[in-house]
């Protein structure tokens, strides 16, 4: 979706389910051209849901994380490229050891430049034959996003010494950060 911020910048925003929402949000937040990471809830039929309802895997929804980001320095291509490196598309409902509908991979697109754009990365990553099995990521068109309770919010920065944070953030920043480093805002 393309706008722009109080000041006049372009602006673009993503909705992006790739897994358990604190290992993108930690990603993404280090990413260059990224302005904000929100973590919340998409895809699903109850408004406003909790993620206590979120976890039992009924409400339909995904785990999601909504990107704002400036195109001028980072292009939606690009910032997908980033999202299928540190999750794995081919995992269907699940990521991991985190299974259900919740975790499934998806991108909820805002136009129709972002879906054209979806399926382009998609055919391009099977042409690569980066992955073994089929690209299963759903993509769908955006409708509402919910966003997540406020303990949420920058939770791998909160939360290091986890045992979550420790055994499945943290590897997923680190191969971000290897595979990325000339995009990361510290660069
Ligand atoms: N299995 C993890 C998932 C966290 S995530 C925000 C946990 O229950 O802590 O879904």
């Amino acid at each position: 979706m393309a706008g722009t911020s109080s000041s006049g910048e372009p602006r673009e925003v993503a909705t992006l389910g790739g897994g358990c929402f604190w290992c993108t949000e930690a990603v993404f937040t280090e990413l260059k051209g990224v302005e904000r990471v929100d973590s919340g809830y998409a895809g699903g039929s109850t408004p406003n849901p909790s993620y206590e309802q979120v976890c039992t895997g009924r409400t339909g929804h995904a785990e999601v994380v909504q990107v704002t980001f400036d195109p001028r320095v980072l292009s939606f291509h690009d910032l997908l490229t980033v999202f299928f490196t540190v999750h794995d598309p081919t995992s269907l409902n699940r990521q991991g050891a985190d299974v259900g509908t919740q975790y499934r991979s998806v991108v909820f697109y805002h136009d129709e430049t972002q879906k054209a754009t979806v399926q382009q990365v998609i055919g391009e990553l099977e042409t690569a034959k980066l992955w073994r099995k089929k690209v299963v990521t759903e993509l769908a068109p955006f409708t509402a996003f919910y966003p997540a309770e406020e303990y949420h919010r920058d939770y791998f920065r909160r939360n290091p010494t986890g045992g979550y944070c420790q055994m499945v953030v943290a590897p997923k920043v680190a191969k971000f950060r290897s595979h990325f480093a000339d995009r990361l805002k510290s660069a």
